[in-house]
């Protein structure tokens, strides 16, 4: 029995990663990351230059999950590069490099610059930040999606994958599918926390984030079936050559089973990572092992995509 995962030409023991934003913005969090049971991991999205993020509280553990208004703090993009470069120089697994830039102008810069070093990881494009007052998330813009994907794949070779905010309608996965398609993505990863939420807090009568008058992206237990729809749908409609990284609600082996029946193959980690810290992937890698044995499955391909409809 094994949770042996082969995903861009490299076999990782396990599916399980961090989500982008959780215990990796600084080299300590990501050696911690290095040093974990987790199958593969991602750095922070950056920017160019380093960005503080929106005034604490901005982070908030709430019964079901979490809500973030973090707003893209990040060391910049160098401080990045250089962990990464430092990394492939010890190590020969891939790694997952997140930018998020400002503007098209500022990710095809950063694009630029990774596709001209000799990083040898994965890119992945995140289109899905919902924190950032006054920008609205680029991927609910098909056409400025379509827009910047070409101009990407215009000058970028290496491998990139893109993160996905969160569809709520068949109509806006058949359009966003037969955009993706398009193009020779490595990935899509789905889905970013669902956006602009409100949590309250009954007895001071009170939001309990700073940022944005209380507003902000959920992730936990709210968002799971919300992302194993997402993942579903472009599995479903995506062309096989792209993989889903499937990120929403997982907590323990169950959620990671059902997101490999939706046809998953890596697996993130956001709110139950902030919540447990890395050792969370020593439970999960076990509890993933037991539902298999359960079941009498020997590899994830054997069910990975396999869900049965009614
Ligand atoms: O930093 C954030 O506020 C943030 C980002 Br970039 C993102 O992609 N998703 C999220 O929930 N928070």
């Amino acid at each position: 029995m094994t949770l042996e995962t082969t995903f861009f030409n490299h076999t990782f023991a396990n599916p399980f990663m961090n989500a982008s934003g959780v215990h990796c913005m600084t080299t300590t969090e990501l050696v911690e990351l290095e040093q974990s049971n987790a199958g593969a991991f991602i750095t922070k999205s950056c920017t160019l230059n380093e960005r503080a993020g929106n005034p604490e509280p901005r982070y908030f553990d709430v019964p079901l999950g979490s809500i973030n208004s973090m707003g893209l703090p990040n060391r910049g993009f160098d401080y990045y590069l250089d962990y990464a470069l430092n990394y492939e120089k010890q190590q020969t697994q891939p790694l997952f490099f997140s930018i998020a830039g400002m503007s098209a102008a500022e990710n095809l810069e950063m694009l630029t610059m990774i596709e001209k070093s000799d990083f040898q990881g994965i890119t992945e494009l995140n289109l899905s930040c919902p924190n950032v007052p006054g920008k609205p998330q680029l991927a609910y813009d098909f056409e400025a999606t379509e827009d910047l994907l070409q101009q990407v794949f215009a000058r970028f070779t290496k491998p990139l994958g893109i993160k996905l905010p969160p569809y709520f309608d068949l109509a806006h996965f058949d359009q966003m599918a037969e955009i993706l398609n398009q193009f020779p993505l490595t990935y899509v990863n789905s889905i970013n926390s669902i956006g602009n939420g409100l949590y309250i807090d009954t007895q001071k009568e009170a939001v309990v984030i700073k940022p944005k008058e209380g507003f902000g992206g959920l992730g936990g237990e709210y968002v799971k079936p919300t992302a194993l729809a997402n993942v579903r749908a472009f599995y479903t409609r995506l062309k096989p050559e792209i993989k889903i990284i499937g990120t929403g609600g997982i907590r323990n082996g169950q959620d990671a089973f059902e997101h490999l029946l939706c046809g998953a193959t890596m697996l993130q980690i956001g709110t139950e990572l902030h919540k447990e810290g890395p050792k969370i992937f020593d439970r999960i890698t076990k509890e993933l092992e037991q539902i298999m044995t359960e079941k009498g499955y020997r590899t994830i391909d054997e069910f990975r995509g396999k869900l049965k409809t009614i």
